[in-house]
């Protein structure tokens, strides 16, 4: 059989299922990567599955997330990865090295393995050809204790990209014009595989800002081939030893098919308050900018802040705005540092932040009251800059740059900047912020601040759940909605309790206060809820809060299986218009639940009427929910 690239890593991975488009398959996972702000869930979810050393060939714990130290409970966190991570074969990134999708992509990601991590931006690593999935936390415990994960055989579009990028658009481009095709739920269960002429030019940094912003398209992943230009790549961080070439077969055949001329395509802006509101920079031209924010994993490349310094050199920002630069690893900065760019950055203006994430994640340089910021990251949801009012715009470094000279956004095309910057032949190697683990037989304790607090219990499922709708959004409900994360609740990941007052907050204030004087119920939602990050705490807090199951018009896929982790059921419309007639307090019955769940469908009642309900899950998803969530079932077993 002709395989495509994605299907060659299934093939060789596979060790549950039979890779049938829409079947439950289990792959084995050869790294995992965890951050900061998911990771002290993620591994005290690891040290009660009671597992002494992690079996993975490699697994890095980054603090890259909650870096803002504004009180013991960051520092806190940190210690205690720091020592788990010693403790249980983990290497350690510390806080200062970098991003982790960064990072992992210079220093560890081997072509053709499979990576798990705690975060929705992991398949940044499919740009060097790995299949980088993005998972909740105890997911990514899991498979640090050597069990298998487990996906949807998901389908396979081929993305050709033909011709040459002009000077002034860029790898950002791509994915916007993919974003503005397919849009925020257009990837949902699909592997996204770039072909194509135009791969030649673009380099692993390029490839894998496509990898990764095609996180927000809800796809299961993206790749690339791993070819000559991934050698050169892993040649130029010394990492030779690590290429392995990786192509589709000639007659390899395709879901779905894109294709994107890379000579035509123009710089694009993703306009509030999602990222597929595509449109040319061409259309905005002119508006004012207050702020503009560079950096993030998906634009803080050595070659992408290079272009920023050229573009920046001899000039001085535009009085109106705020530039602030955070390099995505301390390689990257290092480097700037050592061939004068930075100081280029500095006398322009730019406020140069800590190598993290930073203003991505709200930690931060919040933009003015319905201040407009222009941002070269992948998420512009409402309210996740930690300013409710702003509108925030994603871009190219390129964009950004030029914009930041004339205070208006502005078209690069317009100007002649030199940039064309060469990947470097060789990188900086320091990797003295990465810690390796103590040897397998240690007395290292685990630190524990007092900020963390035990995980929710979840019970076995009942067979009849009854309860008042707590709450009825609408689509594209995010996880940022769900369970926000801003400078003033990122500390607190690791106290459930904490931040279940704030959940569903964005949505409606009163959703916790309804929720305990309800004693819990059901939440029910629009298409595509629990878009965006893979934070397990937008189930955990809804646990907390009695949540049993969420009826939607249709789920993003980890958060679905984040809810079914957590023992809640992900419940759809059979017919969608029935969402309509259901409203705030209602009171709705399941019963039967443990014979219904068989079924082709669930009978739900209200007062006075019926409606279908589907519950589409596989053989070990089912398992898990009538174990009352993954822990139980692998503790039963
Ligand atoms: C994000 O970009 O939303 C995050 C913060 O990196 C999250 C992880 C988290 O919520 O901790 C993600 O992408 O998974
Ligand atoms: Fe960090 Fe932002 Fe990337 Fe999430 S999207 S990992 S917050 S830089």
């Amino acid at each position: 059989m002709k395989l495509t690239v994605a299907e060659k890593i299934i093939k060789k991975h596979l060790v549950k299922g039979e890779m049938n488009k829409g079947e439950g398959i289990g792959l084995k996972i050869d790294q995992t990567l965890t951050q900061d702000s998911t990771g002290t869930m993620a591994y005290l979810q690891f040290e009660a599955l009671g597992i002494d050393r992690v079996k993975t060939k490699r697994s890095v714990a980054y603090i890259d997330h909650n870096t803002l130290q504004a009180g013991p409970e960051n520092a806190d966190d940190h210690l205690y990865i720091q020592s788990i991570a010693k403790k249980h074969g983990i290497y350690f990134s510390k806080p200062g090295n970098g991003i982790c999708h960064q990072v992992h992509l210079e220093r560890f990601g081997v072509p053709g393995e499979t990576i798990l991590g705690s975060d929705s931006h992991t398949p940044t690593a499919g740009g060097i050809g790995m299949l980088a999935i993005g998972a909740g936390g105890l997911d990514v415990a899991v498979a640090m204790a050597g069990g298998e994960y487990y996906i949807d055989m998901p389908k396979i579009v081929n993305v050709k990209l033909t011709g040459k990028l002009k000077p002034g658009v860029s790898a950002k481009d791509i994915i916007l014009k993919v974003l503005e095709i397919c849009s925020v739920k257009g990837g949902v269960n699909k592997i996204f595989e770039y072909s194509g002429e135009g791969l030649k030019s673009l380099t692993v940094p390029e490839r894998a800002t496509i990898t990764n912003m095609g996180a927000e398209l809800g796809a299961t992943t993206s790749i690339f081939p791993s070819d000559e230009v991934t050698y050169e790549f892993l040649k130029a961080q010394d990492r030779e030893e690590d290429f392995t070439e990786l192509k589709a077969d000639k007659e390899a055949k395709y879901d779905e098919e894109i294709e994107i001329n890379l000579n035509e395509l123009k710089p694009l802006i993703a306009c509030p308050h999602s990222p597929d509101n595509v449109v040319k920079v061409k259309e905005l031209e002119g508006k004012k900018v207050n702020q503009i924010a560079i950096g993030s994993c998906t634009n803080s490349s050595y070659m992408d802040l290079m272009k920023v310094s050229n573009i920046l050199d001899g000039k001085t920002i535009s009085e109106d705005v705020s530039l602030v630069i955070s390099p995505g690893s301390k390689q990257v900065l290092n480097m700037l540092a050592e061939n004068g760019a930075l100081a280029k950055l500095v006398s322009a203006g730019a406020r140069i932040l800590e190598c993290a994430c930073g203003p991505c994640i709200g930690m931060g340089q919040a933009p003015n009251t319905n201040g407009v910021s222009l941002r070269t990251f992948n998420r512009n949801f409402k309210g996740r800059s930690g300013t409710t009012s702003a509108d925030i715009y994603l871009v190219s470094p390129e964009v950004a740059a030029v914009s930041a000279i004339t205070g208006v956004m502005t078209n690069p095309l317009d100007y002649d900047y030199d940039l064309d910057v060469k990947m470097p032949e060789k990188f900086l190697i320091n990797d003295n912020l990465i810690k390796a683990p103590a040897e397998a037989e240690n007395d290292v304790s685990i630190v524990r601040g007092p900020n963390i607090k035990p995980f929710p219990e979840t019970k076995a499922l009942e067979n009849e759940i009854e309860g008042n709708v707590l709450i009825k959004v609408g689509d594209n409900i995010t996880t940022d909605h769900i369970m926000p994360s801003n400078a003033k609740l990122l500390p607190y990941r690791s106290n459930i309790p904490y931040l279940s007052e704030y959940c569903l907050t964005p949505c409606d204030e009163n959703f916790p206060k309804r929720a305990k004087e309800n004693d819990g119920g059901i939440i029910v939602a629009g298409t595509n809820y629990g878009q965006g990050s893979s934070r397990e705490h937008a189930a955990l807090a809804p646990l907390y809060l009695g949540v049993k199951a969420v009826i939607a018009k249709s789920f993003s896929r980890i958060h679905k299986q984040n809810l079914i982790n957590n023992g809640i059921l992900p419940l759809c419309f059979l017919d969608e218009s029935d969402y309509d007639d259901i409203n705030l307090l209602d009171k709705l019955v399941i019963k039967d639940l443990l014979t219904q769940i068989d079924n082709d469908f669930i009978i739900l009642k209200s007062k006075d009427k019926e409606y279908k309900l589907k519950l589409t899950i596989t053989d070990r998803q089912k398992e898990m929910l009538l174990a009352g969530g993954l822990l139980n079932l692998i503790k039963s077993n």
